[in-house]
């Protein structure tokens, strides 16, 4: 850019780049991703699509609305996917959602939730109708967006790029063999999810970016994280991803900025690296959801956080600033 041309670009009104949040329900990580997506003032979230996974469906659909309706975006749509999956969360990874539609701060007033359209069906309308490519954050399986891709292949035109939190590729995977005995662990959660609607969105053509275990591993949630998250709670929205984060917690084990950090890349992609990759996808037997690094595969984008400490400060700034409609 060119210093001369800096006054009026500043002048210049910056259009807000149309959204659409796919996510399954995981608590804390898909909410946290959530929280953040609604303090970006240059994203136009055009709704929410609660797909089936580390979840169960109508308290994820419950989270989702009261979320909007605390910042103040209550007419943004959520949508339900009829979507089935393939291979089942453990039980006790899908329960802590539940809790988290009952924390106070989401229930302040009584809350009558609308009917909720057919996700598939509102994504190929919508992305048919839309007169912008539209940017897709998918923060669980591709179980929705496979089927959308099957009923009709023409959207993917309408498509600018696909963000996705998935995949493990040069590090092992979350699927672990005390949950799935016949698996070899090769395979992260939301490739495994459904393999068959991660090999449609391998076959298409659309632009993707991955947010791998690989990038993930080098955020874990740091205890000082959680302390600091304590000083943004003057916001609704950082008071609410104190409260979410809290459930990190609840197992013991160690927890990563998942999704949520697929949400930051989106909000601020100048704090990743971004690399070319060929990624072979294998969609069944012992390896089933497994991305595989191969000459020869599917062309996609990969992130890289350069800074772990950066992206924590990134996403307390943004709570700590109160979001576009105010909270
Ligand atoms: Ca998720």
């Amino acid at each position: 850019m060119i210093a001369s041309s800096l006054p009026a670009l500043a002048q210049k009104k910056s259009v807000a780049r149309p959204l659409i949040f796919d996510h399954d329900g995981g608590t804390p990580d898909d909410f946290l991703a959530l929280a953040l997506l609604l303090t970006l003032k240059d994203i136009d979230l055009r709704g929410v699509i609660c797909s089936p996974g580390v979840t169960h469906l109508e308290a994820s659909m419950s989270v989702t609305r009261k979320m909007l309706a605390l910042a103040g975006r209550a007419t943004v749509p959520v949508l339900r996917s009829v979507a089935r999956g393939v291979h089942a969360y453990p039980t006790p990874w899908r329960r802590s959602v539940w809790v988290a539609d009952a924390l106070p701060i989401l229930n302040q007033r009584a809350f009558a939730a609308p009917a909720a359209p057919d996700a598939v069906e509102w994504l190929v309308s919508q992305l048919t109708a839309a007169s912008a490519a539209v940017t897709l954050l998918i923060t669980g399986s591709f179980c929705t967006l496979a089927l959308a891709l099957d009923r009709q292949p023409s959207i993917e035109s309408k498509i600018a790029e696909v963000v996705w939190m998935g995949g493990a590729l040069r590090v092992a995977g979350n699927v672990s063999r005390n949950d799935e005995p016949s698996h070899d662990g090769s395979a992260e959660w939301n490739a495994y999810f459904d393999p068959p609607a991660a090999a449609r969105v391998w076959r298409s053509k659309l632009p993707l970016v991955l947010c791998p275990l690989d990038a993930t591993n080098k955020v874990p949630v740091r205890r000082e994280f959680q302390q600091r998250l304590a000083t943004v709670r003057h916001t609704a929205l950082g008071d609410l991803a104190g409260q979410l984060n809290a459930f990190a917690y609840a197992n013991g084990e160690e927890f990563y900025f998942w999704d949520l950090l697929a949400a930051a890349y989106v909000g601020a992609p100048a704090l990743f690296r971004v690399k070319d990759d060929e990624v072979a996808l294998l969609a069944d037997g012992a390896s089933a959801g497994r991305t595989k690094p191969e000459p020869g595969g599917r062309r996609m984008k990969v992130m890289d956080p350069i800074d772990p400490r950066a992206i924590e400060d990134y996403v307390l700034a943004q709570w700590r600033t109160r979001s576009p409609t105010g909270v």
